[in-house]
């Protein structure tokens, strides 16, 4: 169990269960999608390794925390849904690699995703939960939201952009390794984008630094930065496993407590590139 395992093995354990698993993004190589399966591309982007990664959670308690150029300092910077950056630059930086996408963002009018600019000129990945042993097929007969027919629309029209999608039983394989590694039962619902980035990072990046998930001393009732709505469940989790995920998170995390509660980072070594 969690309590007796050491950050090194935890994180080796993690790695051992995403290689043989289905984290990965969906290729022209699967049949499903039979008709738009050719605008499913390889996704070269992460094939990259680079030094220093950025992951920035869209927390409350990023306001006031002075974080933007620390953040602008990492190589590679994951952002997720619509956290914006403008006007919140002191804070949150603006540089952007890539951006997590849930499948709401596809699929909601609100979210503008045809034309709003926070989805230009950066990589994308696209997640949708499945229902826990469902196959590819029936998933995309059937996903959580109605998001296919936006991201093929957009992978037709702009064929040069970074736009993937995640295979859905990698997010159940990822919720297995949270699972198994838990103290207690978690929630049956996916990891959040946070935790998704998180481990898709680990693998092409020296190091990653979680900004603000495991929540700072500036910790707030403040679901986003960007917006005032309050919801304590955007930072403790309820939907998705969000305390197992932070609290393995912070068993990742060999730094000390400083870095952490004071700074509002974790830092996490990614994955030996020897075993890759
Ligand atoms: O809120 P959300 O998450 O977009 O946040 C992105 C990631 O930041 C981390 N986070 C966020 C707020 C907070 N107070 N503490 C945090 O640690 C989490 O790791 C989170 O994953 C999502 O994961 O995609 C999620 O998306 C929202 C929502 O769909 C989008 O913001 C678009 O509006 C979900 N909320 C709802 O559906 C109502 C949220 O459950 C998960």
């Amino acid at each position: 169990k969690l309590k007796d395992l050491s950050p090194s093995v935890l994180l080796e354990n993690l790695q051992n269960s995403l290689e043989k698993s289905h984290f990965h993004t969906v290729t022209s190589s699967t049949n499903v999608f039979r008709q738009e399966k050719h605008l499913l591309r390889n996704p070269q982007s992460f094939q990259q390794r680079y030094g220093s990664c950025a992951i920035v959670s869209s927390a409350g308690a990023l306001l006031d925390s002075d974080l933007g150029n620390f953040i602008d300092g990492h190589d590679y910077v994951v952002r997720f849904n619509n956290a914006p950056t403008m006007g919140f630059e002191v804070d949150v930086g603006n540089k952007t690699s890539l951006r997590i996408l849930n499948s709401q963002i596809l699929s909601k009018p609100q979210f503008n995703f045809f034309n709003s600019s926070l989805y230009r000129n950066v990589s994308l990945l696209v997640w949708d939960p499945s229902k826990y042993n469902a196959t590819l097929e029936q998933w995309a007969c059937s996903p959580d939201f109605p998001f296919v027919d936006a991201f093929f629309s957009r992978r037709r029209h702009l064929q040069d952009e970074d736009l993937h999608l995640m295979d859905p039983r990698g997010l159940w394989d990822l919720w297995d390794y949270l699972s198994l590694h838990s103290p207690l039962p978690i929630p049956p619902n996916p990891p959040s984008s946070g935790f998704i980035g998180l481990a898709l990072t680990l693998s092409f990046c020296d190091y990653v630094d979680m900004i603000e998930f495991v929540p700072s001393l500036r910790m707030t009732k403040r679901c986003h930065y960007y917006d005032t709505h309050e919801d304590v469940g955007c930072t403790l989790g309820d939907w998705h496993p969000l305390a197992a995920e932070k609290l393995l998170v912070l068993s990742l995390n060999p730094a000390d407590d400083h870095a952490i509660f004071v700074n509002g980072y974790v830092r996490i070594p990614g994955f030996p590139s020897q075993l890759q």
